[in-house]
């Protein structure tokens, strides 16, 4: 993956946008203008948190460096504000994370375009580096991983695929967590995500006898990390998917409908 697909997942910089917003009250139109440099918009923007974009905060507030600090996983933190906040993988707990969509049967060759939709339920962008997908075995020598930065914003989505060796999508994958797990057609399986230490979300087992090319859809009126472990609370989508040669349906990459 380059980067450039983080860059499109991101949406652009709302973040900074407001923040600069949120300081109006009490400054004049120029002033303001000059207070939200263009590094701040990059940093919210392109998930890149190296110290090149630290000073941009630094220049307004003089005393804000030694409550803000940065690592090589993407996380960055302002104790003084409170914002700009990235949690790493290693920072949540369960149902930070939800499962929301899974295309466990799509069209393409030996089911290498498999994909998987995530919602990030917590108030602060959370970096996906380092996320472990599973399956219904919970076994660490058949998992996938997560191996760039993967910025999700507060509320929204991103889609994880098994491989884009043979993606028929006209839509691009967030990021590729690798080969395994492979999950399974013909018997029940399920997507399992961990950190390191623990599991973060596990859906219900497919226990649908899905079509070929139908992605299975959480219903938006369950978007939660327990209610995705009932199969009531899930439907196959019927939104129409653009897959090469053949019609599937999903909403990878945008929230859900209610089943
Ligand atoms: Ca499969
Ligand atoms: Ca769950
Ligand atoms: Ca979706």
């Amino acid at each position: 993956m380059g980067p450039g697909l983080d860059e499109s997942s991101m949406g652009g910089s709302t973040t900074g946008v407001g923040d600069g917003d949120g300081d109006t009250g009490l400054v004049l139109p120029d002033e303001e203008s000059t207070g939200v440099e263009p590094g701040e918009a990059s940093r919210d923007g392109d998930g890149e948190s190296g110290g090149s974009t630290g000073g941009s905060f630094d220049d307004s507030t003089g005393d804000d460096d030694a409550g803000e600090s940065s690592s090589s996983t993407g996380e960055v933190l302002d104790s003084t504000t409170g914002h700009d906040v990235v949690l790493s993988v290693h920072d949540l707990v369960p149902g930070d994370l939800v499962v929301t969509e899974v295309m466990w049967n799509p069209h393409c060759l030996g089911d290498d375009c498999e994909w998987i939709e995530i919602l990030n339920t917590t108030e602060s962008t959370v970096n996906l580096l380092d996320l472990y997908v599973q399956d219904s075995d919970y076994n660490a020598g058949n998992q996938g991983r997560v191996t760039v930065d993967l910025l999700v914003e507060s509320g929204q989505v991103v889609v994880v695929a098994r491989s884009t060796g043979t993606w028929p999508y006209l839509f691009a994958a967030d990021a590729v967590y690798g080969p395994n797990p492979g999950l399974n057609n013909g018997s029940p399986d399920r997507v399992v995500l961990r950190n390191a230490a623990e599991i973060l979300d596990e859906t219900s087992s497919f226990d649908l006898d899905g079509e070929e090319g139908v992605a299975w859809s959480l219903s938006a009126t369950h978007f939660d990390a327990a209610s995705n472990d009932a199969s009531a609370h899930w439907c196959d989508a019927t939104t129409e998917l653009e897959a090469g040669f053949y019609p599937e349906y999903g909403t990878p990459g945008a929230l859900n409908p209610a089943c």
